[in-house]
């Protein structure tokens, strides 16, 4: 059994010990601070009064003073059914047929992933998303599927929220029994930036299944077959619902454009149906499926594959996006991604209640009530001026056409003009946009979604920076240094692009340097789980959870200083949002529930002066008696 030090060690307490003991067991004699969650919150509290937010804000837009109001339920004991409660009965094959035979058409909820990953710098922390799952799963048991879990969420979550995704996961799971969770799944990088041995893969899909997560969508940056199969076989394995994705490019209602045209996808489908995936997915990652394309794509997929169902994908950059999604339904997909309207629009995904109204009444009706929708917009309206920091409407205020030249990627086009706008280069974010097509084309004329996509910008940034262009590029790329991001993408890193690598750019830029063939992952070795454990175990002084061990083994240093932040300051996922992110003011009261049936009130009462130490020292009431804390002011 694991004990938290030697004074639980029955041996030692009993004295039959030599001196060997300590050096064959160094970790028992490493005393933590017990666990004290309000000590620790105070000490959080008072770091944040005196030294400022601790997650760094973006802008400098303040968070509201709003308690965003759930909306009221009459009281029901259990949830209605939904199509989770066909998941679990009846297993993803059966599930899919349900999905491909059921006449309306299905919605897959974004609010909790994509559209805050695209507006809000991905910051919406589990505090808010709880608040409002019970509604959603009375109200929207209808939905195909809730998006909350994958892509940018995972990092996000241990980096600047200082919360456990895995918690986050399990704990909604029990507030939404009845929706099925969807996650977004980067193949072979998981949910990270780079490919990672393949046990990495396989393990975290088994967790996550094992935490609640149903359904994975599952791309690579490169469309490349051999990285999405070994994340199909994964989530196969972990009994997860098979989402395969094509990352959709180009254009396929231009016929001048050859490289991503009906018989690419057609192609690239076929595999995916062959490796054995449930659900056929179209990821149109940057929200460049043009409303006529969507007709052209999805029909030709439809009759090519008629008992499979068709997933569709889409930002709403160009403002296109409910268009598209309308013609995508009628040309026979079943099911299409929509964020909440409070939530949707520019590069999230199109709103639900324009895609829910525009077909009542009509046979692909959505059995979605509008009065519902609405109740859920008006909470996320709100929550949202939790999130003004981290607005990505401060730079972004409509939307932008210019995405079908460019196709930057939703998530990644706020990231792009938020660096250009905080640089005080707003008019270089024009530059970059049109360098983001050269470079593109540069690069191979690649689809452009995470990691590939920073490999893009990275390009671009750093042409627009050295003031290159495409042909200076390829005559002096000898003696060029190009970012560490291009050198790897040349070098193999993330799999082979379609088509293959350009020539002779490749070869000059490579310089003979080593370069990996065929699948990164194959030649990566094994990650020691046993040896990560012991090692996080050592570390942090306490029983380090699988889920952790996991996260270490795909964010080494970010779960590192994440086991770390909470060990010093405690559940501060446990707060609400404001005061999370910009602290309590003097005198403010507050009820802090760390636990069921365990909630502190704290008031805040008084920040000292500065003294001989640098230090100020900050008074609280907790429960009723007078604790205080002593912060250095780093100012
Ligand atoms: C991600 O990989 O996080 C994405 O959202 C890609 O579209
Ligand atoms: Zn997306």
């Amino acid at each position: 059994p694991f004990l938290l030090n030697v004074l639980q060690h029955e041996q030692f307490l009993s004295g039959v010990v030599d001196t060997y003991f300590i050096d064959e067991n160094p970790q028992l004699f490493k005393f933590y601070p017990t666990q004290n969650r309000a000590q620790k919150l105070l000490y959080y509290l008072a770091q944040v009064m005196v030294n400022g937010p601790q997650t760094p804000l973006a802008t400098d837009l303040q968070p509201s003073d709003v308690v965003p109001s759930v909306p009221q339920l009459p009281f029901a004991p259990v949830p209605p059914t939904g199509w989770r409660d066909v998941l679990v009965k009846e297993g993803p094959e059966a599930f899919a047929k349900k999905v491909r035979e059921h006449k309306g058409l299905l919605l897959m909820d974004t609010t909790f992933r994509d559209a805050h990953q695209s507006l809000l710098a991905t910051r919406v922390r589990t505090y808010d998303l709880k608040r409002i799952s019970p509604f959603v799963s009375q109200r929207f048991n209808n939905l195909y599927s809730l998006e909350n879990w994958g892509g940018a969420t995972f990092d996000v979550a241990m980096r600047f929220l200082h919360e456990c995704p895995w918690e986050r996961l399990e704990e909604l799971r029990k507030l939404i029994p009845n929706v099925p969770f969807q996650m977004l799944l980067r193949g072979a990088n998981a949910v990270g930036y780079t490919n990672y041995p393949d046990n990495v893969v396989y393990k975290f899909c088994d967790m996550a299944v094992k935490s609640g997560m149903d359904i994975f969508r599952i791309f690579d940056s490169l469309n490349y077959l051999p990285n999405i199969v070994v994340g199909m076989d994964a989530v196969g394995k972990a009994g997860g619902v098979i989402e395969a994705a094509i990352s959709y490019t180009g254009d396929v209602s231009d016929p001048t454009k050859t490289k991503y045209n009906l018989d690419y996808y057609v192609n690239l489908a076929t595999e995916l149906v062959k490796a054995g995936t449930h659900i056929l997915s179209i990821k149109d990652m940057a929200g460049v499926l043009k409303p006529r394309a969507a007709t052209m794509l999805v029909g030709t997929l439809r009759e090519k594959f008629p008992d499979l169902p068709i997933h569709v994908h889409t930002h709403d950059t160009a403002c296109a996006g409910v268009a598209s999604m309308l013609a995508a339904a009628q040309a026979g997909a079943d099911v299409v991604d929509v964020a909440v309207d409070s939530m949707s629009g520019l590069t999230s995904q199109p709103s639900m209640g324009a895609v829910v109204a525009a077909l009542e009444g009509s046979d692909l009706s959505t059995g979605i009530s509008l009065s519902d929708v609405t109740d859920y917009s008006a909470y996320w309206e709100q929550t949202r001026n939790l999130y003004a920091p981290f607005e990505c409407c401060k730079t972004l205020k409509s939307g932008n056409s210019d995405v079908y030249v460019n196709q930057i990627p939703g998530g990644q086009y706020t990231n792009l003009q938020f660096q250009a706008f905080s640089l005080g280069l707003a008019d270089q974010f024009e530059e970059v946009k049109k360098m983001y097509a050269e470079a593109n084309e540069l690069l191979g004329d690649i689809p452009k979604v995470t990691p590939s996509s920073k490999v893009v910008g990275d390009m671009a940034q750093f042409m627009v920076q050295n003031k290159l262009t495409k042909e200076m590029v390829e005559d002096r790329a000898e003696e060029l240094s190009f970012p560490v991001s291009v050198m790897e993408y040349f070098q193999g890193y993330l799999g082979v692009p379609p088509g293959g690598y350009p020539e002779p750019l490749r070869t000059k830029m490579l310089k003979g340097q080593k370069s990996l063939e065929g699948r990164p992952g194959e030649s990566l070795a094994p990650v020691d789980f046993e040896k990560l454990k012991a090692d996080l175990a050592e570390k942090h002084g306490h029983d380090v959870k699988e889920q952790h061990v996991i996260s270490a083994a795909l964010y080494p240093k970010v779960t590192d200083d994440f086991l770390e932040f909470h060990d010093k300051y405690g559940p501060v996922d446990r707060l609400d949002t404001k005061i999370f992110f910009v602290g309590p003011k003097v005198a403010q009261e507050m009820e802090v529930k760390i636990e069921k049936g365990k909630t502190l009130s704290i008031k805040t009462l008084a920040c000292g002066d500065i003294n001989k130490n640098g230090e100020r020292e900050v008074f609280f009431e907790l429960n009723g008696q007078l604790r205080s804390v002593k912060i250095k002011d780093e100012e």
